[in-house]
């Protein structure tokens, strides 16, 4: 057995934060090489139309000007990847920049490089640009469909069991707000490109990259440095990004573009819009025995690299953590004016919880079922797990039953509804939401290498790359345990292809789960080989070593600590052992959870106060309980935005959510008083046991505070409430003008 001090599984403060705090981050905006110029872009400023005329030959002549470029100048690119997903449909490249029309309110139209961001502005004044504006056409471009059809309510076919309840939810666009917006500066040298990215996918940037430039892969270098946030709004190629590549090519100088917030709200991808609908057939003991579902999603105007994977997600986790045997899910995606939709923290997940959890409750009240105990009779058995779901996922792990449970008993939910029926008694409208969900995550692969350099130092390559959540710490931890070091000693490396060539990087909450059980395995591969190099300097049988404090241990107590071995083996800067892994999870980890809202609305304006949110989380094996609770509070904070206030808004074609005066993120003083209690049940998916903290924040906490709302307007006779849940909808249903 080998020595562990148990790193694995310390709440373990991260390691990159006095540096990040202290100003000590490097950002691509922080990057100034010698003689980089500065990429900006118009923008169409209508939604959709026709170019009539665009002329830049003044933009051209003006003062510090470098290069113009439109659409004419990059005729010869190839087309942007898109991830197949789902078999059929159509994929939409992008368009770098727009060629005769426009589809969407900020699409770029004209690049300029030059030497100052006031000289570029300024010589984009002088562009003339003529649009028609034309209406913008919807046209469907892919169609799914998961299980068989279902039988009607009434029916005698086998699939009808008795009553069926309706359900239909409206996502607001959200913007995938991260802290840092997008930003690209490419610096080419003799015969290399090398690109930083504000990334969460390094590797695929290259690589989509090198695709479109028509470049042999090593011949572009991208490196994401300090990742200010993403939530999947970094993790496709984007315009910009193969707008500075071109032009750096072209001029043989660095060029460097950074979003502005406004520039943010306009052309970044955006997330959820999607309507959904759903028709659950329960029986008179309230068991649920047929699920049909429509989820529509809009796609925006093109299609990024991920973009079919919030539709597809949604369809393949439905019916949620319950046994239904029969379901009909179809998928329709469109596209449409506007820019891409593509995955935000959830991709998918949120809907389909939120419409498993809203029939849930409309079951039970039709039932005259409490909530819970409708949900009780309904989740499916843990032990029946692992097994496959009716559209075809092999669920892994879970206890939902016991989340329920747990929850009602750390809640005192019994109480919480006598005492809400009190409240209501005397006027008060309170309501109480339960949302229970499952999260697919950690599916595919990811790469680790370790190596011991001659010095004695630890480096730890991930491919799986950061945008904030703490991965130098938790995969710092993973090797430690493994080798019987201290973290601190380890050097985690991320985020360059040149270090790291393969990987898949930081998104879909698999990190930990596959890039983290890479590096185990890798760690433990180290260990073989060192054992074998020490045991023959040593003279003494491989079976007889074991890792020990600091190295191995060898018979009779000697250590050999790792610098010892690693100074017998090579030069202090040489790499003296080494051992990568391509880890390939045999499935895919599925998280859980189970969350109650408490929310109290003020009869005069229609203002929810969240008065609590209670969650009990499966994360199955905690690397760093610290940091998931970091990831699963911030992701509560984005599910709370997207719930009760986040939503891009146009009219007559133009964006009234430019800037964050209009855009209402959720601040501090939002923030509910949460308390998550943890249930893990380890994943049999992965070589660690981990499931996926980043996303679930997003997934169960809407459902929750939705059906919480929900349930305190019942007695307003509430239909359906779209979201976000803002005051003044829930305000126009108390005062009966609506509906
Ligand atoms: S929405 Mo995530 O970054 O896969």
């Amino acid at each position: 057995m080998w020595h562990t001090k148990a790193w694995i599984g310390r709440e373990m403060p991260r390691r990159e934060d006095l540096r990040l705090v202290t100003g000590q981050g490097r950002y691509v905006d922080d990057l100034a090489p010698d003689g980089c110029l500065t990429l900006d872009i118009l923008r169409n400023p209508f939604a959709a139309g026709r170019i009539v005329d665009l002329d830049v030959e003044a933009t051209r002549a003006a003062p510090g000007v470098r290069l113009v470029l439109t659409a004419t100048d990059l005729a010869g690119l190839g087309a942007s990847a898109i991830n197949p997903l789902l078999p059929g449909g159509e994929a939409v490249p992008m368009q770098v920049l727009a060629d005769g029309v426009v589809r969407a309110l900020g699409q770029g139209v004209v690049a300029v490089v030059a030497d100052s961001r006031e000289a570029a502005r300024d010589a984009l004044e002088l562009v003339s640009l003529d649009v028609e504006e034309v209406p913008a056409a919807t046209r469907t471009v892919l169609r799914h469909r998961w299980g068989a059809p279902v039988a009607a309510s009434g029916n005698s076919a086998p699939a009808a069991c008795g009553r069926a309840v309706s359900v239909r939810v409206e996502h607001a666009l959200v913007a995938p707000f991260a802290l840092e917006p997008r930003a690209a500066l490419a610096v080419p040298d003799s015969d290399r490109l090398t690109v930083w990215l504000s990334t969460q996918t390094p590797q695929r940037c290259r690589d989509d990259l090198a695709a479109m430039l028509g470049l042999e892969r090593d011949r572009i270098r991208v490196v994401a440095p300090d990742v200010g946030g993403a939530f999947g709004g970094k993790a496709s190629l984007m315009p910009e990004d193969v707008l500075v590549a071109c032009a750096a090519l072209r001029l043989g100088r660095p060029v460097k573009w950074c979003a502005t917030r406004s520039e943010e709200m306009q052309a970044a991808t955006q997330g959820r819009g999607a309507v959904t609908s759903a028709t659950l057939q329960v029986d008179a003991e309230g068991r649920a025995c047929a699920l049909k579902a429509d989820l529509d999603y809009p796609l925006g105007h093109w299609m990024p690299y991920s973009a079919l994977a919030p539709g597809r997600n949604a369809g393949r986790i439905l019916p949620g953590p319950y046994d239904i045997a029969a379901v009909d899910v179809a998928l329709q995606a469109h596209l449409s004016a506007g820019p891409a939709v593509n995955i935000y923290r959830g991709a998918g997940r949120p809907e389909a919880t939120m419409l498993m959890e809203r029939l849930m409750d409309r079951a039970a009240q039709a039932l005259g079922l409490d909530p819970l105990e409708m949900r009780r009779r309904n989740v499916t058995p843990a032990s029946v797990l692992p097994r496959m779901t009716p559209t075809g996922e092999r669920l892994c792990s879970g206890d939902f039953a016991a989340l329920l449970d747990r929850l009602a008993a750390e809640t005192g939910y019994q109480e919480k509804r006598v005492t809400q029926a009190r409240r209501r008694a005397a006027g008060e409208i309170v309501g109480l939401g339960l949302g229970l969900y499952i999260e697919p995550c950690g599916q595919g692969w990811e790469t680790a290498e370790v190596r011991l350099m001659g010095d004695g130092t630890i480096v730890a390559a991930t491919g799986a790359s950061a945008q904030g959540q703490g991965r130098e710490t938790a995969f710092a931890q993973i090797v430690a345990d493994t080798l019987g070091i201290e973290p601190q000693a380890v050097r985690v490396v991320a985020g360059d292809t040149d270090a790291v060539p393969e990987g898949i990087g930081a998104l879909a909450s698999r990190s930990t789960a596959i890039g983290g059980s890479a590096m185990l395995l890798a760690c433990r591969t180290l260990v073989t080989r060192a054992v074998r190099k020490a045991a023959a300097l040593l003279g003494c049988r491989e079976d007889a070593l074991d890792v020990g404090p600091g190295g191995l241990i060898a018979p009779g107590g000697t250590l050999l600590v790792w610098r010892e071995l690693a100074a017998r083996l090579g030069a202090p800067d040489a790499v003296v052992l080494s051992a990568s892994e391509r880890y390939e999870a045999p499935g895919e980890a599925w998280a859980s959870g189970a969350v109650l809202a408490e929310v109290a609305i003020e009869a005069d304006t229609g203002t929810i106060a969240v008065e609590a949110i209670t969650w009990v989380d499966d994360a199955g094996t905690m690397v760093n309980p610290l940091l998931a609770e970091g990831q699963l509070i911030g992701g509560l904070a984005q599910g709370l935005g997207a719930a009760l206030m986040e939503r891009v808004v146009y009219r007559d074609g133009q964006l009234l959510t430019g800037s964050l005066m209009d855009y209402a993120l959720p601040r501090a003083a939002d923030m509910p008083p949460v308390r998550i209690v943890s249930q893990p049940t380890p994943s049999p998916a992965n070589a660690l046991g981990v499931k996926g903290v980043g996303e679930a924040g997003c997934i169960g906490v809407p459902a929750a505070l939705l059906n919480a709302v929900q349930d305190a307007l019942l007695p307003f006779g509430a239909p359906d409430l779209s979201l976000p849940l803002t005051s003044e909808k829930v305000w126009r249903i108390i005062t009966g003008l609506e509906p």
